[in-house]
């Protein structure tokens, strides 16, 4: 019986959520008003049009479609200054550790983010080479908590759903997960994703033996 994993990447595998806040920030004090680390929160797992309709909601900030587009490109390339900056040093703590495990079972792995710039972070980090795909925010029609992204991810592993393991952070992709009939591990506070079958507050916490369970 063969498993494999699939792996969110912000809040999994890098902490790029303070990045998207830096430049969500400067840009709701551009627009007049303050974006703090809570309303940051609401963003997580979240596409980047979606983020930005949250943030204007936020503001009570009406504006053009032209606009908006406008505010998309600048939001990312400022986003992109802070990445294209981001090191080893930056990959969160466990998470190398839990691939080396991987590797030692001879269990694949992909990415499933949202993101529409996760190859080139996990370039960055100089992790795009140990992952068997990627699927990202380029590859789905769908935003999380639509299964798509992993459903994705199952069909590049070539494994029905029922035999991959979903790593997330955020609630949206925890749902993704259960919806496509995955087992999910909520990486993160143990209430706000209650939803998920197993729970760590971080990728330390996964014991040696976490995927004997699931190799029968
Ligand atoms: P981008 P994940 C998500 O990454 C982030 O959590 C979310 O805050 C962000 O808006 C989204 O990626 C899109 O990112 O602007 O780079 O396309 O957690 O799904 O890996
Ligand atoms: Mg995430």
């Amino acid at each position: 019986n063969k498993i494999g994993v699939i792996f969110d990447l912000d809040g999994v595998i890098v902490d790029t959520a303070k990045y998207h806040y830096l430049a969500w920030n400067n840009l709701a004090n551009a627009l007049g008003f303050e974006f703090t680390e809570a309303h940051n929160e609401l963003l997580k797992g979240v596409s980047r049009v979606r983020s930005l309709e949250i943030l204007l909601e936020i503001g009570n900030v009406q504006l053009s479609e032209e606009k908006k587009q406008k505010i998309l490109v600048s939001k990312n390339e400022e986003y992109l200054s802070y990445i294209k900056k981001m090191n080893a040093n930056e990959i969160l703590p466990g998470a190398e550790k839990l691939l080396n495990t991987l590797d030692g079972l001879g269990v694949k792995y992909v990415l499933g983010s949202a993101s529409k710039n996760a190859e080139l972070i996990l370039n960055q980090v100089d992790l795009y080479h140990r992952f068997y795909g990627v699927v990202d925010g380029n590859a789905v029609s769908k935003a999380k908590p639509d299964p798509e992204v992993f459903l994705i991810g199952a069909k590049k592993l070539n494994l029905p759903p029922k035999n991959c393991i979903v790593f997330e952070d955020a609630i949206a992709g925890v749902e993704a997960a259960n919806i496509a009939n995955m087992t999910s591990v909520g990486i993160g506070d143990r209430e706000t994703l209650k939803q998920a079958h197993f729970n760590f507050n971080s990728l330390t916490e996964i014991p040696e033996d976490f995927f004997r369970k699931f190799i029968v």
